[in-house]
């Protein structure tokens, strides 16, 4: 385990002052109660019943001491959340269908219980999660920013706990480099799955100091309740400084490996698509530039910022590298 970088406990501490672990909220009749701190009740980790999963859930707004309709969750920038509505209705979900529109009808009532994740490779303690396991880690609330490489962007706010937590229990050798994860493939419920553009399943990977990063979230939820199937449940990654298809939905598997992995939309376009997928403004996609973005719900594009407003969490990470050419 000596060989795992550890993020120095100043810089924790900065993490939760900057992304406190509870609902900001924002509007003129809160103003003066901020900070109530709504409990967030750690959802646990159900399927999302079918009939629930394009509804809004029974109390999708903080409640503590605010009466206000207008309360809305903030990320540490202040930047709204997008609603229920918007993130469960608005996906990218390949397995099911490109029509982001689509994904949440055509997902409706997949089963997501029982589930597990086979946790493996070079690691001391193998080990297999199923969803009580994986509740038993500290649920949080993050509200982090997901800036699709398509340049659309949301906020989003997840319920999980840090995917250092599982790696630590599992133990990297020495040899592990990176971490490698998998999608269920299921071909006879996932039609997406059953298209020859792609090399399904889809897999994504993160160097290991990435993937030890606090901000680095296996997400189980979103607003408070179990994460909904068009958002990759039970189970999904979120990192909020990287381009959204690194957040690797509906996780089956996660090895530490030696080298370093070859993701799905790697092997789809390699030129378009790298390993790392920094958000950076300064590297045009080769169809678009990545300089600003549609903030779904807004009419204005917004400018993006580099690694998506966390560099002063994360930029260390690349220090010496060449971001133009490990894009
Ligand atoms: N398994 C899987 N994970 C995935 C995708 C996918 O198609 N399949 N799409 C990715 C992309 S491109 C984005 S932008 C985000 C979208 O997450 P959301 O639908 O929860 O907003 O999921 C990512 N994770
Ligand atoms: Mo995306």
């Amino acid at each position: 385990m000596n060989n795992i970088p550890k993020i120095p406990s100043s810089e924790i501490t900065s993490l939760q002052h900057y992304l406190g672990r509870r609902r900001f909220m924002k509007g003129a009749a809160v103003a003066a109660s901020a900070l109530a701190l709504a409990a967030c009740g750690a959802p646990t980790l159900t399927p999302s019943s079918s009939d629930k999963s394009s509804t809004p859930p029974a109390s999708p707004a903080p409640t503590a001491g605010a009466s206000s309709a207008d309360a809305v969750l903030v990320d540490e920038l202040g930047q709204e959340a997008n609603t229920y509505q918007e993130i469960t209705s608005y996906n990218n979900f390949y397995e099911f269908t490109t029509n982001k529109e689509a994904v949440a009808p055509m997902s409706k009532g997949y089963p997501t219980e029982p589930w597990k994740i086979e946790v493996g490779g070079l690691v001391n303690k193998p080990g297999v999660y199923d969803l009580d396991d994986l509740n038993k880690f500290q649920q949080e609330e993050r509200i982090y920013r997901l800036r699709c490489v398509e340049a659309w962007s949301m906020v989003i706010p997840w319920v999980g706990f840090p995917l250092a937590a599982l790696l630590k229990q599992v133990e990297p050798t020495s040899q592990a480099k990176y971490v490698r994860f998998e999608t269920i493939y299921d071909p006879d419920r996932m039609p997406g799955q059953r298209s020859n553009w792609y090399e399904w399943p889809y897999i994504e990977g993160l160097r290991l100091d990435e993937a030890m990063h606090d901000l680095t979230l296996l997400a189980t939820g979103l607003y408070g309740e179990a994460m909904p199937i068009q958002n990759g449940a039970p189970v999904r990654l979120v990192v909020p400084w990287k381009y959204g298809f690194k957040s690797i939905k509906s996780i089956v598997r996660i090895d530490l490996v030696e080298e370093q992995p070859t993701s799905l939309w790697m092997a789809a376009a390699p030129n378009e698509y790298g390993f790392y997928a920094n958000v950076n403004p300064d590297v045009s996609h080769p169809r678009w530039s990545q300089r600003s973005e549609r903030r779904i719900g807004e009419l204005k594009r917004r400018e993006t910022p580099p690694f998506n407003g966390y560099g002063e969490q994360v930029a260390y990470l690349y220090e010496g590298m060449d971001l133009k050419v490990n894009f």
